[in-house]
């Protein structure tokens, strides 16, 4: 199996914690996505990360490509009751949003925008907060969900190191599930050598207000 993947891209993030998780053997490409390579853009229909190549196929979409790998492979990550898993998946959905309102965040461009996106962001993280049962979103046992919702948090692990924007205050359920995801293997190494410091000069080279901050 190969994976397609980008540095940063948190999408690529789930699709390795899953594969770590159920001890998939695997192989990493790293691509830069701002010049795609012919072959990528040949076998990714949307142009992009991450994609996973197997057996002749191509995969697309990092929630295809997990829910394929748990089905294959034993012990799924995945409730076994189907409206608990279906619940799962919504605010799998949910995360994906999250990711969306982070990259509004990081690119606001002056402050209104940027307050606008701090209390778009804030909504969704108290939204999720009363979901969690702890230690992790639906107890002890590592789910899929938690894979989803793992790379979202990755952020402000790095950018808290720098700027404390108190997104997170208050909401004792998510800055416990913060902890325990980290002290995870399959997590803390879901990222490539170098993602925190390719990070930063990420941000700090959007040119926004955050990035004004930051620096
Ligand atoms: N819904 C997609 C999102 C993937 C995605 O947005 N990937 C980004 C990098 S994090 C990408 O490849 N962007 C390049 C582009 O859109 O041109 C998934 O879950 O796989």
């Amino acid at each position: 199996m190969r994976l397609v993947s980008h540095h940063l891209c948190p999408y690529v993030q789930r699709a390795v914690i899953v594969l770590t998780e159920k001890n998939v053997p695997h192989e990493r490409t790293y691509i830069n996505l701002s010049e795609k390579p012919d072959w990528f853009l040949a076998a990714s229909p949307l142009g992009r990360a991450p994609i996973l190549q197997t057996n002749g196929s191509t995969l697309f979409e990092s929630q295809v490509i997990i829910e394929y790998i748990d089905e294959i492979f034993p012990n799924t990550l995945h409730p076994s009751e189907p409206l608990e898993r279906a619940r799962h998946r919504s605010w799998i959905e949910f995360a994906s949003s999250t990711l969306d309102a982070i990259g509004k965040f990081y690119n606001a461009s002056d402050k209104d925008n940027f307050d606008r996106a701090m209390d778009n962001l804030r909504a969704k993280f108290e939204s999720i907060d009363r979901e969690i049962k702890g230690p992790l979103f639906a107890g002890d046992k590592f789910h899929i969900i938690d894979a989803a919702w793992a790379p979202v948090f990755r952020y402000f692990d790095v950018i808290e190191r720098i700027y404390n924007f108190e997104l997170f205050d208050g909401l004792e359920n998510i800055i416990g599930w913060r902890k325990h995801l980290l002290a995870r293997p399959s997590v803390k190494n879901g990222v490539p050598e170098g993602y925190e410091d390719r990070l930063k000069v990420f941000l700090m080279s959007r040119n926004s207000y955050v990035s004004g901050l930051l620096r």
